[in-house]
């Protein structure tokens, strides 16, 4: 086989080492995103009782990822959170039960508790994003990708899943800092039809499912298999006066503005408390909290559906802020979504944070890092997510599934994905081949032109522990090429 451009280039360089000052940033479309591998936990909108969804990779037609109902499949996964609604709440009439916000609680995301101020993590790697959906009324700010999406997809993009990277945040590519992008459309993610909603969104319980449960400090640091949601309230109003002893609702107040908790123990939920309310959150007595991202034990950020005022809003040290970050600017500006013009209408309708543990790279989900070789290469839009992956459940023997999307250029062609593995990389502010590197090589994936997305299972290196470095290329059928950022991952 000859070698790829990508190998050449690679092991031509005596210094691979490049400042992250060095990456160069082009004007460019907006790059797609480094999450969509991992599986998704959502629920959609009108669903009563309203039941959890995956969205999971299951190497099935198409090799894209399906849609997995959750209450049919039952608990395939022995030691995951059993998230059917049956078992979340027994022993009550579930008809009523309409959840419009969901978190297991592993938002990790830093907050200033004196000011709602996103906290930079200072030193080699420390990022945060939050990702989040609209409902598919929101008009999105002038120029911004959610308006485009509107006018691209009006009738699905309610299903689309955007995602902000905060600036401050340190060892990402910088074309995810500052900036909103379309993580994946609803197209991508194979919504059933018809098109609904997507309303509650959390990644950390897709990978608890898949993962049988399995918490890691980096991703999941919340050892508690928690389920922390909001009503609608519909199902407050539709909810019987009388709940049944034994209900998970027997000793709480039924509130659209409060945010539950459950927990999962050996199997078994126990009943719902509140761990914040209303009043605590210094919310007005109709309010609707319609999305939450719960960094447990610490913060919440949340949202409602009062869509005359401001999305996002935290919960930080008993006191309730517009979250901003760590410059002061409210994250509703930043995204254009703060409903401060007399023809905006905007409501983001589910969230979730992405925060691994700083100072280390995750083992669940790769860090898009700065791109040593974008010195001459004009490569700035094709992404990568590389995530382990767990098929059904199996935890000793993982594997890594990896989605390339985007192009390099406005013209896509066909051609196929490379994806290169290299092992004993290292970190210095910057990627580097150093003595201990190894080139385990590449798979060869096709892709055409109209392929917004293709998905590859990989084998794990043979090496043992250590940090990975994964690149997509692509070289088209009419010499089309282009790179995208590396993803590295440690185990
Ligand atoms: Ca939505
Ligand atoms: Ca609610
Ligand atoms: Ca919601
Ligand atoms: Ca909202």
């Amino acid at each position: 086989m000859m070698p790829s451009r990508l190998v050449t280039h690679c092991l031509s360089r005596s210094a691979w080492a490049i400042a992250l000052a060095a990456t160069s940033i082009c004007a460019q479309d907006p790059q797609r995103g480094s999450l969509q591998s991992l599986p998704i936990a959502f629920i959609r909108t009108g669903q009563q009782p309203a039941e959890l969804e995956f969205s999971y990779y299951n190497g099935g037609s198409g090799g894209e990822p399906e849609v997995i109902p959750v209450a049919p499949v039952g608990t395939p996964y022995a030691g995951a959170p059993d998230y059917r609604m049956s078992q979340m709440f027994p022993a009550v009439d579930r008809a009523w039960i309409e959840i419009d916000a969901i978190s297991s609680g592993n938002d990790n995301i830093p907050v200033d508790p004196t000011n709602g101020r996103v906290i930079p993590q200072n030193g080699a790697i420390g990022w945060s994003i939050l990702s989040f959906s609209v409902d598919g009324a929101t008009t999105g700010g002038v120029n911004t990708v959610i308006a485009d999406r509107r006018s691209q997809d009006p009738l699905r993009f309610g299903a689309d899943i955007y995602s902000w990277g905060f600036g401050g945040s340190t060892g990402i590519d910088p074309q995810y800092i500052d900036k909103t992008w379309l993580e994946f459309s609803a197209e991508e993610v194979d919504w059933l039809t018809p098109i609904d909603e997507l309303e509650s969104l959390d990644f950390q319980a897709g990978l608890l499912f898949e993962r049988a449960g399995q918490t890691d400090p980096v991703f999941l640091p919340n050892t508690n298999q928690d389920f922390y949601f909001s009503l609608s309230r519909a199902a407050v109003l539709n909810a019987p006066s009388t709940l049944p002893a034994g209900s998970a609702f027997a000793s709480v107040t039924l509130d659209p503005g409060a945010i539950y908790r459950i927990t999962c123990s050996n199997g078994i939920w126990s009943t719902a408390s509140v761990v914040y309310d209303r009043t605590t959150l210094d919310l007005p007595d109709d309010a609707n909290i319609d999305a939450i991202a719960v960094h447990a034990s610490d913060s919440v950020i949340f949202s409602t559906d009062d869509v005359s005022t401001e999305q996002f809003l935290v919960h930080v040290g008993g006191q309730t802020f517009r979250l901003r970050d760590s410059a002061g600017n409210t994250l509703s500006s930043l995204t254009g979504l703060d409903n401060t013009s007399s023809t905006s209408r905007n409501n983001v309708d589910a969230l979730c944070g992405i925060d691994p543990e700083h100072g280390v790279f995750s083992s669940a989900i790769g860090t898009p890092v700065p791109d040593p070789l974008d010195v001459d290469e004009d490569d700035t839009r094709m992404s990568l997510s590389v995530s382990r992956y767990h098929r059904a459940g199996n935890v000793t023997t993982p594997q890594l599934l990896a989605a390339v999307s985007g192009w390099h250029t406005s013209s896509p062609q066909d051609g196929e994905v490379l994806l290169h593995v290299f092992s004993g990389v290292a970190w210095n502010n910057g990627l580097a081949i150093n003595g201990s590197t190894q080139y385990h090589g590449a798979i060869h994936v096709p892709r055409t032109a109209t392929q917004q997305q293709v998905y590859q299972l990989l084998p794990l290196p043979n090496v043992g522990t250590g940090t990975f470095a994964i690149f997509a290329e692509f070289i088209g059928t009419n010499g089309g090429h282009g790179l995208s950022h590396p993803s590295v991952m440690e185990f």
